[in-house]
């Protein structure tokens, strides 16, 4: 693994003229900042899950709450899902199922990305429109110009493949390229079986997915553009944390981006479309619902068809000036959803999970980067967003004239009733959201550059927060075995924040160290129901075998985060390097006594990297603490702390040619990962309601042929 560091502000080379008709000279104005992101390069870094979020385990503060192989949701200092704001090239990309289990990163595969990043604690306001939980950047290939008119063929084929559940993966990019165009495509076929653990396979983990890749870009002058699609097609795919598995989730992904720039200004305009279709059930990969006969139990079976449909656009320029920059732009975000449940055995059936819902979020940001002076640099900027959101009026049919398939006339009447309460209510809501940041940054010699920054942040709720209308478990992938009930009346969550840190380089010694503290006014957290018939009905479908009693009602509390984390690293020798990362968060109800839900453990990560002119190895141990701070509101289990060890190593058999191979849980340990939420899925090996198991030992390697 390599960190790619960049400076807190770009190093801004700019043209001065000074006083007195003097001759105007060249002068390198150094903007003072830290070290504020931390990157993972694929190339550099062998990845075995299929899971981009997995990588996210390496970097300091951040976490993957794991719903699946391919459903990773992004964690960084406690706050995940929507909070944290996940860019694939600076496109924004809305989930399509409603238990988001295809998590932003889910568009953005191992194979096709060249690199991973997080903004380590305080993020810019033009990094994204809502980014109270942090912001998860990821680039992928794109190709380089040439530079000549002659054209030129250059590619990367990537096989890899694993054996915690023969997974394997093989992509080929290609480019062919000259100065003033690249056409580029992209081709992945990646699939896995159930994954094993100690004492047995975890069923359904299986995944497989199709996707390509087709993109255009032209340079001339000071004006750039470029032009991309895909489609990435997943099929069958479990999600044993959550009530159903994924049947397809079919996706075109669209964008485009246009850049200007001259020696004092940069214009960039990105536009991206996205158009998501989703299939899932809770009986073709894993074992449906059973009477007690043993016989398949029709009224149980449940498929459902989401849809997700957004676009993004931004409008941003900068202009350099003599001690920084300005930067200034418009963004928007539209999306669409919907979501309806069927019952495969009884064609009347149907519930309106979300029907015609729309989340638009218009914003505007002016950020300023400067220094102060020789040695001292400041960042600020500020933000506002417009956000509206609507329901369509939502319907259902539980279909009680069918004997075999359908449920009680009670039930129905119930769930009529709540969707009228629901239609009667005004759902189309809208927020104004003013964000702002600053970040000073001294360097005080001695090789240290000191840091503190603070900021404001909003997050308007999500449409499952607003709008989940019938006591179900679709909440974004919360995965606590809980169902939820909406609020439309919901505010939005305002954070503030604060940080200090530094940075120390000291001939073979680096130290980043961070502390933070966040007090969120408003959170939204599910509080127990107090809506008598949604928890009537809830009880009613709990006793026949759906769902769970007691619902959360998502409302508005209060909330605080602190915590502490570090990278480091230490070149014992010209060959031996020794790495650590270390991460701790706490998260607490401040309106209760009660610790938020779902919070990664404390974790270090201890690395001994040896280089040797055409190969490195590197041992790894990640131990995780045991987590006993845990919501008592959302009914979570604590779990053990346990290490697990991790080889790799990888050789440079020819310049073209990279073989990479490695050992994950070498000891194949036995372990609880507490990101990785409950079984609900039937399996011999683990109790439904039990944690799902961290896996098992898994040899893998990886070969990367460039051309
Ligand atoms: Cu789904």
């Amino acid at each position: 693994m390599s960190y790619h560091t960049r400076l807190l502000a770009p190093v801004v080379t700019l043209l001065s003229s000074t006083a007195l008709a003097q001759p105007a000279n060249i002068e390198e104005i150094l903007v003072i900042g830290v070290q504020d992101t931390h990157t993972v390069r694929t190339d550099d870094t062998m990845v075995a899950p299929a899971d981009t979020a997995e990588l996210l385990k390496k970097m300091p503060g951040a976490n993957i709450n794991k719903n699946g192989e391919l459903t990773g949701i992004a964690q960084y200092r406690g706050m995940f899902g929507d909070r944290v704001n996940v860019s694939i090239n600076g496109a924004h990309v809305s989930s399509g199922g409603p238990n988001a289990m295809d998590a932003p990163l889910h568009y953005a595969p191992v194979a096709l990305i060249e690199s991973l990043s997080i903004s380590r604690g305080i993020v810019p306001v033009s990094a994204g429109q809502e980014t109270i939980g942090g912001h998860v950047h990821a680039e992928t290939y794109s190709g380089d110009f040439g530079n000549s008119t002659e054209w030129q063929l250059a590619g990367r084929t990537y096989l890899g493949g694993q054996s915690v559940n023969n997974g394997s993966v093989g992509s080929a990019l290609l480019s062919l390229t000259n100065r003033n165009h690249i056409l580029r495509a992209f081709l992945m076929k990646e699939r896995g079986d159930d994954s094993e653990f100690h004492d047995g396979r975890i069923t359904p983990s299986n995944y497989d997915r199709d996707r390509w890749d087709a993109g255009y870009s032209y340079q001339r002058g000071n004006h750039e553009f470029s032009f991309d699609f895909a489609r990435n097609n997943t099929l069958d795919s479990g999600t044993a944390a959550l009530p159903m598995d994924i049947n397809s989730l079919d996706s075109e992904l669209l964008r485009s981006r246009y850049q200007w720039s001259n020696l004092d200004y940069t214009f960039t305009a990105e536009y991206s479309l996205n158009d998501i279709r989703h299939w899932m059930s809770n009986y073709h990969l894993r074992r449906p619902p059973l009477n007690a006969q043993g016989n398949p139990d029709l009224a149980r079976f449940r498929n459902t068809y989401t849809s997700s449909d957004n676009s993004g656009l931004v409008l941003k320029l900068e202009k350099d000036v003599d001690n920084g920059l300005w930067r200034a732009g418009v963004d928007s975000h539209f999306s669409e959803h919907l979501a309806l449940i069927l019952n495969p055995n009884a064609a009347a059936f149907f519930t309106d999970n979300f029907k015609d819902i729309e989340r638009n979020v218009i914003g505007a940001f002016i950020e300023r980067e400067m220094s102060l002076s020789s040695n001292t640099g400041l960042e600020i900027g500020v933000r506002y967003n417009r956000v509206t959101s609507d329901s369509g009026a939502v319907d259902v049919n539980l279909n009680p004239a069918n004997l075999s398939a359908g449920m009680p006339f009670q039930m129905n009447n119930m769930a009529h009733t709540l969707a009228a309460q629901f239609n009667a209510k005004d759902l189309s809501q809208s927020d104004g959201n003013t964000d702002w940041f600053a970040r000073f940054s001294i360097d005080t010699s001695y090789d240290v550059t000191w840091y503190v920054g603070a900021a404001r942040k909003s997050r308007s709720p999500s449409y499952q927060e607003r709008y989940l209308w019938m006591p179900a478990s679709s909440a974004g992938g919360l995965a606590d075995g809980k169902i939820y009930m909406g609020d439309p009346d919901l505010k939005p969550e305002v954070a503030h924040e604060m940080e200090v840190g530094f940075d120390m380089n000291r001939g073979r010694f680096t130290f980043y160290p961070r502390a933070f503290y966040k007090e969120v006014t408003d959170f939204i957290q599910g509080v127990p129901s107090t809506n008598a018939l949604a928890n009537s009905l809830a009880q009613m479908l709990a006793n026949a075998g759906m769902g769970s009693a007691n619902p959360l009602q998502f409302a508005n509390v209060d909330a605080s985060y602190y915590g502490f984390d570090m990278e480091s690293s230490y070149e014992l020798s010209e060959r031996l390097t020794l790495r650590s990362v270390l991460s701790i968060v706490r998260g607490q109800r401040e309106d209760i006594r009660d610790d938020l839900y779902r919070i990664s453990p404390d974790n270090m990560i201890l690395s001994l990297d040896y280089t040797k002119n055409n190969w490195t190895a590197s041992l790894e141990s990640m131990t995780y603490a045991d987590q006993k701070r845990v919501s008592n509101t959302n009914l979570e289990a604590k779990t053990d702390g346990y290490t697990i060890v991790n080889l790799t190593g990888r050789i440079n058999v020819s310049p073209d040619m990279e073989l990479g191979m490695g050992v994950n849980n070498l000891l194949d340990k036995e372990y609880e990962d507490h990101l990785a939420a409950y079984n609900r899925a039937w399996n011999p090996d683990v109790a439904i309601g039990a944690r799902l198991p961290g896996l098992g030992r898994s040899v893998y390697a990886r070969m990367m042929w460039y051309f």
